[in-house]
């Protein structure tokens, strides 16, 4: 029995054997040349912003910038010195604390980012800067807007917005020109960007002949603000300027309206010149003006704006700016063809860029060249742009302009501008 089906295998494989193998001389198998295989890294980009507490909002959408522009280019494929890199991003919450902020940027040091892009808060930015700076790693900022972070003689420093020397004169100048204040109350939450602004403001202001009939002060946690109003409404003034963000603006408008302090022009920087206003003073938002140091978002390129809405919604602010930055980071990268930060930095220094916020060069400081400032109107629940200053001119925009779709990439409105008007006595900018 096992010798016969011993026999019986051995005849069914000799039978296949010869059916497959009958007249043919099996050739030795060429092997198929392979492609080289190109090695792969992963290269890290840190973001650093509040990612909790009450600009959480502000802090993600910084964040969803720098995401999108990694994304995209990992799925565009991007080689540098023969390495294909995977852009890994590693984000932090500074929770737009200056301590924290030291804290995390040491942490993406020590985690070994090429770049980073961050921080939101200038007052967080600063000291955290001085960190980068001893270990050689450039960082981007898309949001900080004091001078001084890049005031420091930092190489590695740069910013994708303005400066607040540039945006004060410019919020300042429109409301002495265009809303005729002639007295004004100013109010600041003692951060650096918010104490910075509202001296610029100040400065501006009185030089153009506007009495300030009120200083006040809170934090960047105030949001009762009532003994400050009601010190303010006994002082009747034309305008409230105030240098702080919009978590703690928005309730201050709120405030105001319910302690019946009327036909007062409430106006602010960029910190607080977004749609969350509206969410947090409700109708008393409409007709407040404020400043953005840089393009308005609806003139950022349709690509990024269609990719960012696809995947995270409604630019809440900045995250333009960011995806720039990120943008900026990754192409100083492939200029240099290094991920070094030591030999991509000269690089990022003279880079040249299109970017979804428009053309960006940087100067000798790594500020913006030629940023454009923006002035904006509560107008339905959302900040329109109704004026655009560039390199000392300043272009009224008209009605539907505002609104207007937008090009890609554009320096300025897509729509076409009102006639351009020399409003507001432009702000030069800053002396380098
Ligand atoms: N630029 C306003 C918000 C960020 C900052 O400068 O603190």
């Amino acid at each position: 029995m096992n010798l016969q089906r011993t026999l019986g295998l051995s005849l069914v494989a000799i039978a296949l054997a010869a059916s497959y193998g009958c007249g043919k001389k099996e050739e030795p198998k060429k092997e198929e040349p392979k492609a080289a295989a190109v090695p792969e890294t992963v290269v890290k980009i840190g973001h650093a912003g509040p990612l909790t507490g009450n600009i959480a909002h502000l802090g993600k959408d910084n964040e969803n910038g720098v995401r999108l522009a990694l994304d995209e280019a990992n799925a565009k494929g991007v080689t540098i010195d023969g390495k294909k890199i995977t852009f890994e991003l590693v984000a932090e919450d500074d929770q737009a604390d200056p301590k924290v902020g030291t804290t995390v940027a040491q942490k993406l040091v020590d985690a070994k980012v090429a770049g980073i892009v961050g921080h939101l808060n200038s007052g967080v930015t600063i000291p955290a800067s001085a960190i980068y700076n001893q270990a050689g790693i450039p960082f981007i900022s898309g949001s900080a807007t004091n001078p001084k972070v890049t005031e420091q003689g930092f190489k590695v420093a740069f910013r994708t917005v303005g400066r607040d020397d540039q945006q004060g004169p410019a919020i300042a100048s429109y409301l002495a020109a265009e809303a005729k204040i002639k007295t004004v109350a100013i109010v600041d939450d003692a951060t650096a960007y918010g104490k910075g602004l509202a001296e610029e403001v100040e400065k501006t202001l009185k030089a153009a002949g506007v009495k300030v009939v009120a200083n006040e002060h809170g934090t960047d946690k105030t949001t009762d603000w009532k003994a400050v109003l009601t010190k303010i409404k006994g002082k009747k003034p034309d305008a409230v300027f105030y240098g702080g963000m919009d978590a703690t603006a928005g309730p201050m408008v709120k405030q105001a309206a319910e302690l019946g302090i009327k036909k007062v022009q409430f106006a602010f920087g960029d910190g607080a010149c977004s749609d969350e206003m509206s969410k947090l003073a409700g109708p008393a938002a409409e007709g407040l003006l404020c400043s953005q140091a840089g393009i308005p978002q609806q003139a950022a390129s349709k690509a990024f704006l269609d990719a960012f809405h696809a995947k995270y919604g409604d630019v809440k602010q900045y995250a333009p700016f960011t995806y720039d930055a990120a943008g900026l980071l990754i192409a100083a990268m492939q200029k240099a063809n290094s991920t070094d930060p030591a030999k991509y930095l000269p690089s990022l220094a003279s880079i040249s860029y299109e970017g979804a916020t428009g053309h960006i060069e940087f100067d000798a400081k790594g500020d913006r060249k030629d940023a454009e400032m923006t002035i904006f109107e509560m107008k339905n629940g959302k900040v329109e742009p109704i004026a655009i200053i560039k390199a000392g001119k300043t272009t009224k925009l008209g009605g539907d302009a505002a609104a207007a779709p937008a090009a890609a990439p554009a320096a300025a409105p897509a729509a076409a501008p009102a006639p351009a008007a020399p409003a507001a006595p432009a702000p030069e900018a800053p002396k380098k």
